[in-house]
């Protein structure tokens, strides 16, 4: 068993029902068990021009290996409609392995922590609210550090 943080996102088709069908699936996934998940976020899209973003994080206990969790979590974006038109188009469901144990994992279909978590408020607030603030990110830096770092600002608490 692995403790593994899951970055969820949408903007697209109702988000906070996108997120709410996605844990649904993530609570039924095999060798898995959901052991928690973070209130919900709105946010701006990184990218102009986007509708605004709706965030969480879920927290799993998996004893699947990274790649077959990485398809799972393909299915389900499929299944809620995900189209992939463009890379960072706006989208029905996204969900991205940030952390998977303490792993560092660079392969073409996957790499873990997921690029850029560092700075993003809308994964670091989501995930403070499940991980320990020690947790130490790739870099060597704790989530407390990186948190310090990173403004709230722009973030809706929903
Ligand atoms: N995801 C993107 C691009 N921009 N912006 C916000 N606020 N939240 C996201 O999850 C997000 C984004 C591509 O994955
Ligand atoms: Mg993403
Ligand atoms: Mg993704």
């Amino acid at each position: 068993m692995e403790r593994v943080y899951i970055g969820m996102g949408s903007n697209l088709a109702d988000p906070a029902e996108q997120l709410r069908s996605a844990l649904d699936a993530l609570a039924h996934l095999p060798a898995t068990a959901l052991a928690g998940v973070s209130a919900f976020y709105q946010s701006d899209s990184l990218l102009p021009g986007q509708p605004r973003y709706t965030n969480a994080v879920a927290a799993l206990d998996s004893s699947l290996s990274p790649l077959e969790l990485l398809d799972a979590l393909q299915a389900i974006e499929n299944d809620q409609g995900r189209e992939r038109l463009e890379r960072w188009g706006p989208r029905t469901l996204d969900l991205d392995i940030l952390l998977f144990g303490d792993r560092l994992i660079d392969e073409p279909r996957l790499k873990v922590p997921h690029y850029h978590m560092q700075e993003r408020a809308f994964v670091l607030y989501p995930l403070a609210e499940l991980a320990p603030k020690e947790l130490r990110l790739a870099d060597g830096r704790t989530l407390a550090e990186l948190l310090a770092a990173c403004p709230f600002t722009g973030l809706e608490r929903l």
